[in-house]
């Protein structure tokens, strides 16, 4: 028999598991971090399984505009925000919420306000939703030192998070999370509902063969987007051309990139100076797994964690993925930076 397989097969390192032994190396830790992560676990689970039904219930009617009390039924994004803000402030350890669905942050009070400021997007690719392509939710997680929290204190450098992680409710339901100390994948076994340990330690290829990009927008994008393309397309050293893969969700994308190598981009164009992306809660906590896992995340003129966003909601244009590839793109944007 093969012990070491058997072992992997019954020795089941679940998400709360391993959470916890990161925990057991801070001696100081009181378990806080846990909980949270725990709640946001909580909230996944609760949103693939909406993700899930979202179909059928449109099917029989449960989902849409009105059901058959006449009741107004709510669409996937919104219902996934309320169960997400709802577990963060239950889990007594947050003081700050910024959402993409919330114009406003939100400011926990006592008896439940805690010491974690979370930046999240609840339901990312929303627009995907109704062909079931796959969504994602986004989440990035700060410390805030002092207990008079104000929105300074969400208006930190992606270099500051403690952890950060993406949800893919996909052919299957993948949590990847990061507390700074790699990266790893943790696979919903919908038959247990938990989070099972199946991608330890996830390292991007230096280099690879995709690159992913909303080629529709290429009439509007600046000289070094247009090159790097261009390069993707009709290599100049000899090399074959990279394949183009593009789901528009970013989680979908960034995982892919994440898994097999190359470049996501969303550059910034003409007509949206500053990219689409949202730097907080997309921007931050993907460039934060990349790096984690060996690649660079880069805006077009800095680091991508080294930005200090002014405002909740600022976007930012992004290029990330394997080592190599993001290289390429820095070139070239500084090789224009000299001409100029
Ligand atoms: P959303 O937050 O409104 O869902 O928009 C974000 C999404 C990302 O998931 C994806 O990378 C991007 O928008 C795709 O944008 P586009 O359709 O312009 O290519
Ligand atoms: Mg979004």
């Amino acid at each position: 028999m093969d012990h070491a397989a058997d072992a992997h097969r019954t020795d089941l390192m679940t998400i709360t598991r391993f959470v916890l032994n990161e925990q057991s190396k801070h001696p100081d830790s009181k378990g806080d971090f846990s909980i949270l992560l725990n709640n946001i676990v909580l909230g996944c689970k609760f949103v693939c399984s909406a993700v899930n039904k979202a179909g059928l219930a449109k099917l029989i009617g449960l989902a849409g505009d009105t059901n058959v009390q006449g009741e107004e039924q709510k669409k996937l994004d919104v219902l996934s925000n309320e169960v997400f803000v709802k577990a963060l402030i239950s889990s007594g350890r947050t003081c700050i919420l910024v959402s993409e669905e919330d114009e406003e942050a939100t400011f926990v009070s006592p008896p439940l306000r805690g010491k974690y400021c979370v930046v999240f997007d609840p339901l990312d690719g929303s627009s995907n939703i109704d062909c079931g392509v796959s969504i994602g939710t986004i989440f990035g997680i700060y410390l805030v030192n002092d207990l008079e929290a104000t929105i300074d204190d969400a208006l930190q450098p992606g270099k500051n998070m403690l952890a950060a992680g993406y949800c893919m409710y996909g052919s299957s339901c993948m949590l990847v999370l990061s507390t700074g100390n790699g990266v790893n994948g943790f696979t919903l076994d919908p038959s247990l509902g938990e989070f099972i340990l199946t991608h330890p330690d996830i390292k991007i290829p230096k280099t690879g063969k995709i690159y992913s990009v909303n080629e529709g927008n290429a009439k509007n994008w600046d000289g070094p987007t247009a090159k790097y393309i261009e390069n993707c397309k009709f290599p100049k050293d000899g090399s074959s051309p990279k394949s183009l893969r593009y789901v528009g969700s970013m989680v979908a994308d960034v995982h892919r990139t994440l898994l097999y190598g190359g470049i996501f981009l969303y550059p910034a164009d003409r007509k949206s100076p500053n990219g689409k992306l949202r730097v907080l809660y997309e921007v931050f906590p993907m460039s934060f797994l990349i790096e984690q896992a060996g690649g660079q995340a880069f805006t077009g003129k800095i680091r991508a964690l080294d930005l200090v966003p002014k405002k909740i909601h600022e976007r930012s244009p992004i290029f990330l993925g394997s080592y190599e590839d993001v290289e390429e793109i820095k070139e070239l944007y500084a090789a224009a930076q000299n001409q100029n």
